[in-house]
């Protein structure tokens, strides 16, 4: 019998089955299902998946929610381009945007406080990649990325892009301050 030839018997599922193979798929269902209940289980006890949550939304409405904390909470500029370092209280919701190329605001944070951090893009892909932590989170456009953090290191962080979007994607840096 070949691949390319009809099987002389059609109906070889009706076949018995032998015992090597036998032993083989449940071989492969234990280790499928060891594996599909690792997932959960890493997430609670690996300390190290993000709990995120995304909720649709639009560029205009992330904007303007970005703003409304910049207005309140900004306590400095930075760099040629005057980027608001924004330090809000404790336990409340903090916006990062991502655009073409650059981060906005600047986000200045308390050591051992719980935030809420939003992560959205205004155009199209990009990736967020807090240095020199291993903290990777892609951004998407239209979707409002929510992650609850509580930074245990005072310091300063790096933040790149790790996604390539474009032709000065190089230069979409920023920093994540965190103060006692
Ligand atoms: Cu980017």
């Amino acid at each position: 019998m070949s691949a390319i030839q009809v099987p002389t018997s059609r109906y070889w599922w009706k076949q018995p089955l032998d015992r090597v193979e036998g032993t083989w798929i449940a071989i492969a269902l234990v280790w499928c299902l060891i594996m599909f209940f690792m997932m959960p289980y890493w997430h609670v006890y690996g300390k190290q998946n993000l709990a995120n949550e995304a909720y649709r939304t639009t560029p205009d409405a992330y904007q303007k929610r970005a703003q409304e904390v910049v207005d309140k909470y900004t306590v400095r500029t930075e760099t040629d381009l005057k980027i608001p370092v924004v330090h809000p209280p404790a336990g409340s919701d903090v916006y990062l945007i991502a655009r073409l190329w650059q981060w906005w605001p600047m986000i200045e944070l308390e050591e051992g406080k719980t935030y809420r951090l939003h992560l959205m893009s205004m155009d199209w892909l990009h990736g967020f990649s807090l240095q020199p932590e291993n903290i990777n989170i892609e951004v998407h456009p239209g979707y409002d990325h929510v992650v609850t953090i509580t930074p245990t290191n005072a310091g300063t962080y790096g933040i790149v892009c790790n996604e390539y979007c474009g032709i000065m994607h190089q230069t979409m840096a920023s920093r994540l301050y965190v103060v006692k």
